[in-house]
């Protein structure tokens, strides 16, 4: 009893901005329609089916392009201050390039901004979560040395048409996911090419996406800002990382960890001195020395460039899910060749007391979230924050009564207070995600949604799980309270 008050004294102030996140491509659904050119996903997933666990695709997805009222609505009925959502490139730039541009795909955008902002939701968009056009794919997509000018037309675009409503934009969603795991960079180590691409794509990709950013930044922030007023930021995917034991082994290779997983793309951008880490930069020349390589195999930034990336946010946007403990350890998987797979010498792994979601990776570990905002906080000198990702996801067909999700948003909640109490610049917070959507190679076996979305029908049906009034109670509220139980399952807008 005691220890609920004093919980309860913990509030969240009233400017803390509450939301939820989607992307287009595991939404969206109307994949061919209305003008939409094809994007990497489109093709792969139609090509080769068999990458996805149950062989599904966003086709259809929530078929928020045609819901997107109902999508409204459920921000309405959880008391949501913003909505995280991003635009479909190929949707709005069918042959991926600035010289077409698709009037429905700027229609359906322009009604969700405009449907929002009749209740006082504030969107806040991601400008590329993924789907590149397959156009630019054949092209090179994010090796081409042209991809940062193609990203600089495609944004520009995106300001000029959303701007004048939409007051913060993110440039990338998961800089680090986009080279390494997702189709662009092919850095699965799935393929068969004579080219070993993994070698060299994941470090040219990093730079090329974070040259792309910056120009993007600057973009805004010289020709839109003092206009439309503003701000454009980043959001990297930082899961902590913590070393097993005190021995120094494990604490460097966590460091090591932690730098090659989010330092790479977040000290060009937050760091004072700008460019790749130095930590990482050192253990690629001793190991591409033992690989016979001697220089450095990485494209390094020049000194011009390093100016250029350098301070181009105006806030960090932190995706983040979970922890690992990390421990010093040769991979079994070492390769000949230059590869971030086989750089860091680690094994990492969850503490086995860590409750465990459905999806393979995905834990719930103690203060997580404080644990990685104070790193960060120190490292690159007290940078603004946004949460712009955080979740759980439960297994197909489970039910409405989603007590493990509530126990994760709990537990978020308490870490974002121990936040804010140290007084962490963090702004505001969105849950992944709002609905059930396509969730990658994963398909719809792991859910991450408060809302729970009836995929068999073709209304697409959604309905909130126990989480939803969880999370609309802490909202309201603007604290957490463990007794909270809804009466019924039945939502109202308040
Ligand atoms: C985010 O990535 C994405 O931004 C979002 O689109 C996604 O739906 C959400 O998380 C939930 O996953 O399959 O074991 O090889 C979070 C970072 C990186 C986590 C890739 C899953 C794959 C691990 N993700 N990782 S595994």
């Amino acid at each position: 009893c005691h220890g609920s008050a004093v919980r309860q004294q913990r509030k969240f102030p009233h400017d803390f901005v509450f939301g939820a996140a989607t992307s287009s491509y595991q939404i969206e659904g109307a994949w061919n329609e209305d003008g939409k050119g094809e994007n990497i996903f489109d093709y792969e997933n139609h090509n080769n089916p068999t990458v996805i666990v149950d062989q599904s695709n966003g086709d259809v997805a929530a078929d928020s392009y045609h819901n997107y009222k109902r999508d409204v609505e459920m921000m309405r009925e959880l008391g949501l201050d913003a909505y995280r959502f991003s635009i479909s490139w190929a949707r709005i730039l069918p042959t991926g390039f600035a010289n077409e541009v698709n009037p429905a795909g700027i229609a359906y955008y322009n009604n969700l901004i405009n449907e929002m902002l009749k209740y006082n939701i504030a969107p806040l968009v991601t400008i590329y979560h993924w789907d590149l056009p397959k156009t630019l794919y054949d092209l090179g997509g994010l090796l081409s040395p042209e991809f940062s000018d193609w990203f600089e037309d495609y944004a520009r675009v995106v300001f000029e048409n959303f701007g004048d409503r939409v007051k913060s934009f993110i440039t990338f969603n998961e800089p680090r996911e986009i080279c390494i795991v997702t189709l662009m960079g092919t850095g699965s180590g799935a393929e068969t090419a004579i080219l070993n691409t993994t070698a060299v794509t994941t470090y040219t990709c990093a730079k090329n996406l974070v040259l792309a950013h910056a120009k993007a930044y600057k973009l805004y922030d010289q020709e839109f800002r003092e206009k439309q007023g503003g701000q454009c930021g980043i959001t990297i995917s930082v899961n902590w990382f913590e070393a097993a034991t005190e021995s120094p082994e494990d604490k460097e290779a966590a460091e090591l960890r932690r730098q090659g997983e989010w330092g790479l793309y977040a000290h060009p951008i937050f760091s004072a001195e700008g460019g790749f880490p130095t930590e990482i930069t050192q253990k690629l020349l001793e190991d591409n020395a033992k690989q016979s390589y001697d220089r450095l195999c990485l494209p390094d930034f020049t000194e011009e460039e390093k100016v250029f990336v350098r301070g181009t946010a105006d806030f960090f946007g932190v995706n983040h899910y979970t922890a690992y403990l990390v421990t010093a350890a040769k991979r079994v998987t070492d390769s000949p060749m230059p590869s971030i797979m086989d750089e860091f010498d680690n094994v990492m792994f969850p503490d086995d007391s860590w409750p465990a979601a459905a999806s393979p990776w995905l834990t719930l570990a103690p203060n997580s979230i404080y644990n990685a905002l104070s790193y960060l906080r120190n490292l690159y000198n007290d940078p603004i924050f946004y949460i712009t990702e955080n979740g759980w996801s439960t297994a197909k067909d489970r039910d409405l009564f989603d007590d493990d999700r509530v126990q994760y948003y709990r537990a978020s909640m308490e870490s974002l207070l121990n936040c804010l109490d140290d007084g962490i610049r963090l702004k505001g917070y969105m849950a992944w995600s709002l609905m059930d959507n396509f969730e990658w190679s994963a398909g719809y076996t792991q859910l991450f949604g408060l809302y729970h979305v009836n995929f068999s029908d073709p209304a697409r049906t959604r309905t909130p799980k126990k989480s939803a009034f969880v999370y609309k109670h802490i909202i309201k509220n603007r604290y957490v309270d463990y007794e909270y139980e809804p009466e019924t399952m039945t939502m109202t807008i308040d």
